[in-house]
């Protein structure tokens, strides 16, 4: 983990990004599998693959649920993919997560990729998050840390495959977003390589 890889004035302009972003691909409220219950996080993507979910189930695909393309991805993300991914290709997907109030993120494993030889690269905007990580297995022991504004995480190797999830979000910890909330960003590589 990298504390703060982004500085205020780079997170600023992430957030300025994102904003862009939303305009092209507005946030979602992704339900779940089969019972079609909201997730309390809304979601939009950018890169040439977006994550969604519904009742059909979860999956990849080429454009937002309204029809239109995802947007690129914002260059200064590709640059700390670069950075701190230690990956021969490019990402070619990136989630976008909001947490307004009290939106929280049960505990699961990313495995909708074709490929988990790439890592996931996640970055955090706006209030605190206490986060929970295991092991591969989800009866496997978890524990739980803070991550910050402008802070980058690699999940690679066997933190790959962790069961993962956001606890909850501190209210008024950060002063970035002026409505209050977190977005987490997280690159990503989907087809295999
Ligand atoms: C979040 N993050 O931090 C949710 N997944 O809001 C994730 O679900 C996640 O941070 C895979 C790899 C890194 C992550
Ligand atoms: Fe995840």
């Amino acid at each position: 983990m990298w504390s703060e890889w982004f500085d205020r004035p780079a997170q600023v302009a992430l957030v300025e990004a994102i904003r862009a972003v939303a305009a092209q691909a507005p946030f979602f409220t992704p339900l779940m599998p089969r019972t079609g219950k909201p997730f309390s996080v809304r979601m939009t993507n950018c890169g040439p693959l977006g994550w969604v979910s519904d009742r059909d189930g979860y999956r990849y695909q080429p454009a937002h649920p309204d029809g239109a393309p995802w947007p690129p991805i914002p260059a200064a993300l590709l640059e700390a993919w670069r950075a701190l991914a230690d990956c021969p290709v490019e990402p070619d997907a990136c989630l976008v997560n909001y947490y307004g109030a009290g939106a929280k993120m049960g505990l699961h494993q990313d495995r909708d990729e074709e490929t988990f030889a790439a890592p996931i690269l996640s970055i955090q905007l706006g209030d605190e998050a206490v986060f929970r990580i295991g092991g591969p297995d989800r009866r496997d022991k978890t524990r739980s840390f803070r991550l910050r504004s402008g802070d980058a995480l690699i999940f690679g190797g066997p933190a790959r495959l962790a069961f993962h999830g956001v606890d909850r979000v501190v209210a008024g910890s950060s002063t970035l977003l002026p409505k209050g909330g977190r977005i987490n960003l997280t690159l990503r590589r989907v087809r295999p390589f």
